[in-house]
């Protein structure tokens, strides 16, 4: 602390010029009107700063001791400003001091105090952990971002059916092997009546895909357009038809079994069945 009071008195004096230096600091920080504050905070740093450094440079050399206030309110002050205010907080000696050597050794003294320095460490080590999460936020909004770009351009899928396999399975079968989501809607035999009535399916029969809000039916239709889709059916032609001829074939099995079942009559169906 300083030793008598000529030195308590040169301490204040130097500590209210630390003073005058943050109100304006904070003055133009503080402005509401943005572009105000760009102003005041240019006028800042390339006027009034380098001026009151000037200032407490000469005042130091009219000082003919180095250990200027013997580590007073009045260095730690000064330390503290410049630190945090001008040099963003970081050990090295600020910009605004580079000029002034002995503000410059002021400010090393000051911040190599032992005690100072694990302090100013130990708030590096939050402001630098408080960097990195603000980078990890970043980063994280920018993959939300593209992923909801990615969503909205996705295509919805909704695809209603029985709740049995039947002519739905193979379309769920692409769906599943290609990682791709989409709305399983299984419909109770018991609310069919009501949805066909309804006329969403435009053939009356199920089932039936809607993409965002479009309607497709017919079933190898709609497994053609969902292989085409999700990059699952062949890029040739003629690769194209024969899987077009299977998938037929498959479907008058289909169709053929279907009638089957629904044949009331046991010899019939039992004959139905053999697939005549
Ligand atoms: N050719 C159509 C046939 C569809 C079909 O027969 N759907 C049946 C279920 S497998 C159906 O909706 N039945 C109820 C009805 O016709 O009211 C397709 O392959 O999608």
């Amino acid at each position: 602390m300083p030793g008598n009071d000529i030195e308590k008195a040169k301490a204040d004096i130097f500590s209210e010029a630390i003073y005058d230096l943050e109100n304006a600091f904070i003055r133009a920080v503080a402005d509401p009107d943005k572009n105000q504050q760009r102003v005041l905070m240019a006028k800042f740093k390339s006027e009034t700063a380098p001026k009151a450094s000037v200032y407490l440079e000469k005042f130091l050399d009219k000082n003919p001791k180095d250990e200027v206030f013997c580590l007073s309110y009045a260095d730690i002050s000064f330390f503290a400003f410049f630190n945090s205010y001008l040099g963003g907080g970081e050990l090295e000696v600020p910009e605004a001091l580079k000029d002034h050597p002995r503000l410059t050794t002021l400010y090393e003294k000051v911040r190599d105090e032992p005690k100072i320095k694990a302090w100013i460490e130990k708030l590096l080590a939050v402001l630098n952990l408080r960097r990195v999460c603000v980078l990890y936020i970043r980063i994280l909004h920018t993959f939300v971002l593209i992923f909801q770009t990615f969503l909205n351009e996705m295509p919805q899928y909704k695809l209603t059916y029985f709740p049995i396999r039947g002519k739905a399975e193979c379309i769920r079968i692409v769906f599943a092997i290609a990682g791709v989501e989409f709305e399983d809607v299984r419909v109770h035999p018991q609310d069919w009546p009501k949805l066909k009535e309804s006329g969403l399916s435009p053939s009356g029969q199920l089932p039936i895909l809607e993409v965002n809000g479009q309607i497709l039916t017919q079933s190898k239709a709609i497994l053609s357009y969902v292989a085409k889709e999700l990059g699952l059916a062949p890029e040739d032609n003629f690769q194209l038809a024969q899987a077009d001829m299977l998938a037929g074939v498959i479907s008058e099995l289909e169709d053929k079994l279907n009638a089957a079942f629904a044949n009331e009559d046991q010899e019939k169906k039992a004959r139905n069945l053999h697939l005549q």
